[in-house]
């Protein structure tokens, strides 16, 4: 017999949209534990997102996990965009009178975790082989095993929070789901390094080469990425050859001066843009990868992740303290709305900086014309800055 334990709210993921539920139900007194497939030291090493939407930020804020983000991130007001030999430059402040944060997914994470474990509650780290059950009924259970030992956590809600590989969005019944994806025909090939960035701002460069977007960690840490095809493999791109083709497809004028240095860590990552809708059934709720994914295009992952915790912890908040599930019912459907205009920025910025077509072509043409009305026209540069900045939630 499995020893059985009980919380309000039962979690499946130590990333940052499980993290950030959990935190932000402690302060409204809603008790939670996370179940975690990994070590704490493989999550909080893992390497991802880099940029923050102020929206974000104000939650990180509310979530009291913003002192070292205040400190050392960076407020960007703008990023530019190179193509053609030119740069522009999309001035979020000017445009929209907003701001995003540099700062990386890694420090999120990290000051998350330290307030969940500072004694908000448990994380069950390398917590194996999760299921859920009776998601139908009023009281859903996880089993999992933790070394050893078989265990079940008997809860009142569960949230799936497990990114796009974990075991939340399987549990959903099939016949309700209906997923809508995109693949793309190319990854992105990104290489950390301990060396200043190259431009105050981040660049997106659209390149005949291929897209590069130059970005950063920090005024001593730079973020690069290059695309690249599908069946590269990372032996084959050894540092030198990384720096020599960001040199040529970011060297528009005026030619950002890059600093090279050798690599701390080095991916290559596919593009994908995913939705499963709905993003619930009975008591299991989804959040974050484990419902969608969108291209890192348009830097809307992570933020997504925290539109749809604000969202799922108000629902948990009314029924634990008002014993109204109006908003828990409604859930799939508002994060949704804002899930599907991201996907549509994510997938429209993936479209036009990346090379898909033979320069000739007529789609090659449509990119250049669209590049060009963005440099020339204000409405379309602040449809851009609004979306970058995060739509409302
Ligand atoms: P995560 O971060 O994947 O966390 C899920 C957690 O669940 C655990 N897990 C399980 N636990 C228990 N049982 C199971 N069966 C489990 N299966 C999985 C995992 O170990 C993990 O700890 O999902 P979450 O919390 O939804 O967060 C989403 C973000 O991580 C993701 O959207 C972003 O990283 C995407 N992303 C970016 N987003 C941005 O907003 N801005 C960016 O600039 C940005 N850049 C990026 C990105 C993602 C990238 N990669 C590598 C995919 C750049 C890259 C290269
Ligand atoms: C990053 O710094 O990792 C980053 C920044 C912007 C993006 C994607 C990734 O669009």
């Amino acid at each position: 017999m499995a020893m059985q334990e009980r919380t309000q709210v039962g979690i499946i993921g130590a990333g940052p949209a499980g993290l950030l539920l959990a935190r932000l139900l402690k302060l409204h007194g809603v008790e939670s534990v996370i179940l975690e497939a990994r070590t704490r030291d493989y999550v909080e090493a893992r390497v991802r997102a880099g940029v923050l939407e102020q929206g974000t930020v104000e939650l990180l804020e509310e979530a009291g996990v913003a002192d070292r983000l205040h400190r050392d991130g960076l407020v960007h007001d703008g990023v530019e965009i190179a193509a053609g030999g030119r740069r522009l430059r999309i001035d979020f402040r000017d445009l929209v009178g907003k701001t995003v944060t540099v700062y990386g997914q890694t420090e999120v994470t990290r000051d998350l975790i330290a307030a969940r474990l500072a004694g908000d509650g448990p994380i069950v780290w390398e917590a194996a082989d999760v299921t859920i059950h009776d998601i139908d009924g009023d009281r859903p259970r996880l089993r999992y095993r933790a070394g050893d030992a078989e265990r079940e956590l008997a809860c009142d809600f569960v949230a799936g929070c497990d990114g796009f590989h974990g075991a939340s969005r399987p549990s959903l019944p099939a016949s309700l789901v209906r997923t809508f994806e995109r693949t793309y025909p190319f990854g992105w090939l990104g290489i950390l390094a301990d060396v200043p960035p190259c431009s105050d701002e981040l660049i997106y460069a659209s390149h005949p080469r291929g897209f590069a977007l130059a970005s950063m960690r920090s005024p001593t840490r730079s973020r690069y990425y290059i695309q690249c095809s599908l069946d590269e493999k990372i032996e084959e791109w050894p540092d030198a050859r990384i720096w020599d083709e960001l040199a040529l497809r970011l060297g528009s004028e005026p030619a950002p001066d890059i600093t090279t240095g050798p690599s701390i860590e080095k991916s290559i990552a596919p593009l994908r843009s995913f939705v499963a809708t709905p993003m619930q059934h009975g008591r299991l709720f989804l959040a974050g990868d484990a419902a969608h994914i969108v291209p890192p295009t348009g830097a809307k992952g992570l933020n997504l992740a925290a539109s749809d915790v604000h969202y799922l912890c108000r629902a948990f908040v009314a029924h634990y303290t008002r014993g109204n599930d109006d908003l828990l019912h409604a859930y799939s459907e508002t994060a949704l709305a804002r899930v599907w205009k991201a996907e549509r920025f994510s997938w429209w910025m993936t479209m036009l900086l990346h090379r898909l077509h033979p320069e000739a072509s007529f789609e090659a043409q449509m990119q250049r014309a669209e590049l060009d009305y963005l440099a020339s026209s204000r409405a379309a540069q602040t449809v851009l800055a609004e979306n970058y900045v995060g739509l409302p939630f």
